[in-house]
């Protein structure tokens, strides 16, 4: 136990969201991201590699200086949700069935988290005597989320581009909370052992991976569709995830194939991950789990009504996809049966 009494305010925040169910939660300060963080995110746009994310081209100025979201923003509350699922209990399917990425497994985060950011919200306008401001961030945000989990000292950015704390694995949701309260920074994720760079050799983008990573390509080797290329540079065009969750009407030919099983989302690169292998379950037992949604029968979604689809993902990451598109990929994955 540990004794509320003796303990900072930022001390007893960091605890309460641990006792809510996060995994890891650390303090950075509003600070602009550093121009490292904001030159590679720019060369990404330049190179294509947003694909039709259009929205990722907008707000700029926000996603880089947290303080432009909240006017006075002293500090960022950053929190991690570990949702790396039990291990499935194999059934052999009758028909054909179709793979959920992890985190869709579970309801959907961003209304989840959400949640518990407000509670912890509460917490601390109680634990002070003045009334803070805060913004809540979840994904949608223009925030850069990982760059701000890694100043905050959560992790590392992987060669999967993945988030990773080394204990809580690469399977990890993040949050923030932005205030005008000023708390106790954590230090960055150690430096010299990020010490991933950007090189350009005859004007390709070269992502020199840090320490972490060193000797390891095993999310390279399990990029079905060459996403995560040999270079450490990310390309959204070739990603299954990206591919899956778009609304392009027709998935070119030589990726479709590349595909697989695959009916939302793609979880490869995480699995690969050896930090991924040694990490501990969910243990978040509030966060509501559907094992029924791991591997979805494509009959029944090839013939679901839209009523049907709304009943069935009501809670869903996979409703924001829409049944159109996702009747696209069950019959891509119907095609690449064996
Ligand atoms: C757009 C988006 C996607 C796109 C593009 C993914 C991508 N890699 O950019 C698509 C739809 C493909 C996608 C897929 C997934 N996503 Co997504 N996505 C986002 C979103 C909304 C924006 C990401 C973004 O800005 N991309 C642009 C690139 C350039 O930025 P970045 O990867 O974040 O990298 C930043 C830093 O890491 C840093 N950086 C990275 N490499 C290097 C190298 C050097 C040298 C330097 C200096 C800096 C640097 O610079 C960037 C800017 O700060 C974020 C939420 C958010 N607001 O941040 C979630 C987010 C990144 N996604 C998330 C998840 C869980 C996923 C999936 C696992 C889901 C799935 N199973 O299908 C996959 C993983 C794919 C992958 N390997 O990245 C989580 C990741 C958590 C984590 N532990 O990292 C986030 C943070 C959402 C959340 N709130 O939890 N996603």
């Amino acid at each position: 136990m540990y004794n509320l009494l003796s303990m900072t305010l930022t001390e007893k925040i960091k605890q309460y969201a641990l006792q809510l169910g996060f995994d890891l939660a650390g303090v950075t300060d509003a600070a602009i991201i550093d121009a490292d963080n904001e030159s590679y995110f720019q060369k990404w746009l330049l190179k294509g590699n947003a694909a039709s994310m259009d929205y990722l081209h907008k707000n700029l100025d926000k996603r880089f200086a947290p303080a432009k979201l909240l006017g006075n923003a002293r500090s960022v509350i950053v929190t991690a949700l570990n949702y790396k699922p039990h291990p499935a209990k194999h059934v052999a399917a009758k028909s054909p069935t179709g793979k959920v990425a992890a985190y869709a497994q579970y309801e959907d985060y961003h209304t989840f988290i959400k949640n518990l950011l407000h509670k912890l919200g509460d917490f601390i306008t109680e634990n002070v005597d003045s009334k803070p401001a805060f913004k809540f961030c979840v994904d949608s945000v223009p925030l850069a989320e990982r760059a701000l989990a890694h100043r905050a000292g959560l992790g590392f950015v992987g060669k999967n581009h993945m988030l990773i704390n080394p204990t809580q694995g690469a399977q990890l949701l993040l949050a923030e909370i932005i205030t005008d309260l000023k708390l106790d920074i954590d230090q960055p994720y150690p430096k010299d052992i990020l010490n991933s760079k950007l090189t350009t050799e005859n004007s390709k983008l070269i992502l020199i991976a840090g320490e972490e990573c060193k000797g390891c390509d095993k999310c390279i080797q399990a990029c079905p569709t060459g996403a995560l290329n040999a270079d450490g540079i990310f390309d959204a065009n070739l990603c299954i995830s990206y591919l899956t969750q778009s609304n392009i009407p027709e998935i070119p030919k030589e990726l479709a194939e590349k595909i697989g099983d695959k009916i939302f989302g793609c979880d490869n690169c995480t699995i690969a991950c050896p930090y991924h292998r040694n990490a501990p379950v969910c243990r978040n037992s509030d966060f509501k789990f559907y094992p029924d949604r791991a591997q979805l029968n494509l009959s029944d979604i090839l013939n679901m009504t839209q009523e049907q689809f709304d009943e069935k993902f009501f809670d869903s990451p996979i409703r924001r996809v829409g049944l159109t598109n996702m009747k696209r990929n069950a019959n891509i994955c119907l095609q690449n049966q064996p």
